[in-house]
């Protein structure tokens, strides 16, 4: 009795085995495409000149791919205009920029932590530059902005996830 205990728990082992190898198998000739197999992707960004804008207004990536996202502040020291690249779902954009402006520019114009947030830049000055590497989110269309007080409302563009 014992001895058949034993090979049912053995036989039991090798069906869960095997059934994670076909799901792994089924994974990748399937529409959604693991993570190793997605090449990694550089973003190149920036703020059009003074203006209160970025100078593409629609990035894309494909799902499951690490994305960088280079951000230069093209603004003059004479402007002294400062922006962020921050990284939301559409529907969180205003609350996150609301929220940023109540914690200040000592902590970015955003709020520590905050979960909303993909992914971000710290605040850059006129003429500096910036990178943030992230996994892309899933697929859909997100929105980047500059929580800059006030800027957000038209500083902003669109990331589609493929
Ligand atoms: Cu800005």
């Amino acid at each position: 009795m014992a001895s058949y205990i034993s090979r049912r728990g053995l036989i039991k082992t090798f069906g869960l085995a095997a059934g994670a190898l076909v799901l792994a198998a089924c994974g990748g000739s399937g529409a959604s495409v693991p993570q190793a197999a997605v090449a990694p992707v550089t973003l190149e960004l920036g703020s059009k000149g003074d203006g209160l804008a970025f100078d593409k207004t629609e990035l894309s990536a494909a799902a499951g791919a690490k994305i960088t996202v280079k951000f230069k502040n093209n603004a003059s020291a004479a402007s002294g205009n400062k922006h962020n690249f921050v990284l939301v779902k559409p529907a969180d954009a205003t609350a996150v920029a609301a929220d940023g402006i109540a914690a200040g520019e000592a902590s970015g114009y955003l709020k520590a932590d905050d979960k909303r947030v993909i992914a971000h830049t710290k605040l850059l000055a006129a003429g500096e530059s910036g990178e943030v590497t992230f996994d892309a989110p899933a697929a859909g269309a997100y929105e980047y902005m500059c929580s800059f007080p006030g800027h957000n409302v038209v500083m902003k563009g669109t990331l589609i996830i493929k």
